[in-house]
């Protein structure tokens, strides 16, 4: 789907909220004469009442958002699309409120192989290395011990602001935030007893590429989960099920799904994940990345929307940052020339998306909207400017490399609306892009 909001579009012709005054939209009425392109997905007949609505629910046939699925995981993989090999796809962020991305819409990444069919019966989790004592557990077994829910963001590293995305869900949609439930690894861990110089962990997964990925040892007795429940249902087959690792903040790779082994060690493992896609000659961009950085981006009205009346809007997108929580975010109308401060709407919890808006009234003129992530540990996130001369690279550079040799694409993406309401990308042009996800 686009990231147009015919619904919001057909109601604000009507200048209701042009005059201050929201009364709730008749979405589902407005749209059955509303956009041809949404009116052309909507089936004919309403199941409400279908027995198989009722037993696992069903949203209203006037709601059609789907994920974008991904063409290509690697520069060197031929564009695709779809990829029944490594089904991939984008969250439509553009349509989304609240906090919580619906599993049906989280983006969910594979590398070179499919989805894995795993009977929950036959899996176990062994936990080895260097340990006093090696276990194995069941999913029963896991089920058995205490558990905590943690929400929590989820983005992969190939999520970048480029000039070329038309959407924030081209730019951005590769992350999700979802209430995860799990054991914590440091219980598994103080379990089989940790042995002294232990300093990683590895964490391999059962599916046919065997997934594998190393983690700091104080970071799994910190906050890492080994997560069966995904927004109150088990994890879905595309993000793990039964059973994946959720390193908070760190980088979505890090995020074992299938997860089928862990093993105490010593030093980090040159795993293939790490070694083919994340090493490069130059040694500026070999380095450890971990924690993203602050981030935010504007989320409506965002690219490839359009604002059809004068008057009354509100701005609104997430923040996030791997290294808490968000403490401020400011919103500019103007190309960050002022900034305003955004409300923060619901709960601002530590590594998870934040809710942010601003009541803006647009007159008719040429605007470019941007947010800017404060987080607490007092990191600002930056410009495309800032972030380029920080890591002494050219704009060419910026977006001509592949995002996960590049680091965290944390740097300010704006939105620029014309006098027409038309939203496109506010970053200038360039000409190579190239857009990966790792
Ligand atoms: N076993 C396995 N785990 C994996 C991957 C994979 O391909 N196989 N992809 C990783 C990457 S790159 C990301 S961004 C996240 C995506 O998690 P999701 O599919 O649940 O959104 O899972 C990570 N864990
Ligand atoms: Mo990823």
């Amino acid at each position: 789907m686009s990231g147009t909001h015919p619904s919001r579009r057909r109601f604000l012709k009507k200048g209701a909220v042009a005059a201050g005054l929201v009364a709730a939209p008749p979405a589902a009425l407005e749209l059955t004469g509303g956009s041809s392109t949404v009116a052309a997905q909507v089936p004919a007949v309403a199941d409400n009442n279908a027995i198989e609505s009722v037993l696992y629910g069903r949203r209203s046939r006037f709601v059609t958002t789907t994920r974008e699925i991904e063409g290509r995981s690697h520069y060197q993989v031929p564009r695709i699309r779809p990829n029944p090999q490594r089904p991939s796809a984008k969250t439509p962020l553009a349509e989304l409120t609240g906090t919580i991305t619906p599993t049906s819409l989280h983006f969910t990444t594979q590398h070179y192989y499919g989805i894995p069919d795993i009977n929950p019966a036959e899996h176990t989790l062994m936990v080895e290395g260097m340990v006093d004592r090696p276990l194995v557990f069941t999913m029963d077994e896991l089920h058995r011990l205490p558990f905590v829910s943690r929400v929590h963001f989820l983005e992969c590293v190939g999520n970048r602001p480029s000039p070329r995305g038309a959407t924030v869900t081209a730019t951005h949609g590769r992350m999700g935030c979802s209430e995860w439930t799990g054991v914590p690894l440091s219980v598994l861990l103080a379990e089989a007893g940790v042995r002294g110089g232990a300093s990683w962990i590895i964490a391999e997964a059962a599916d046919g590429g065997r997934h594998t990925k190393s983690v700091p040892l104080a970071k799994a007795l910190d906050d890492v989960l080994v997560a069966y429940g995904q927004n109150g249902e088990p994890v879905r087959p595309d993000h793990g099920y039964p059973l994946r690792l959720l390193v908070p903040g760190f980088e979505g790779i890090y995020n074992v799904k299938w997860l089928k082994r862990i093993k105490v060690v010593d030093q980090p493992y040159l795993s293939f994940q790490e070694h083919s896609r994340f090493l490069t000659p130059d040694p500026k961009t070999q380095r450890d990345s971990y924690d993203f950085g602050p981030n935010s981006v504007i989320t409506r009205p965002s690219g490839d929307q359009r604002l059809e009346a004068h008057g009354a809007h509100v701005i609104s997108g997430l923040a996030w940052s791997g290294s808490g929580k968000v403490s401020r975010v400011e919103v500019s109308t103007d190309g960050g020339a002022t900034y305003q401060e955004a409300e923060l709407v619901g709960p601002v919890l530590s590594k998870a998306h934040t809710r942010f808006c601003l009541p803006w009234r647009w007159n008719g003129d040429e605007a470019v909207l941007q947010s800017r992530c404060l987080d607490e540990r007092g990191q600002l996130q930056p410009t495309e400017a800032e972030y380029a001369q920080y890591w002494g690279l050219t704009r060419g550079q910026l977006y001509g490399t592949i995002q996960s040799q590049l680091g965290h694409c944390n740097w300010i993406q704006p939105w620029k609306v014309g006098s027409d309401g038309k939203v496109t990308n506010g970053l200038e042009p360039v000409d190579v892009v190239v857009d990966v996800h790792a």
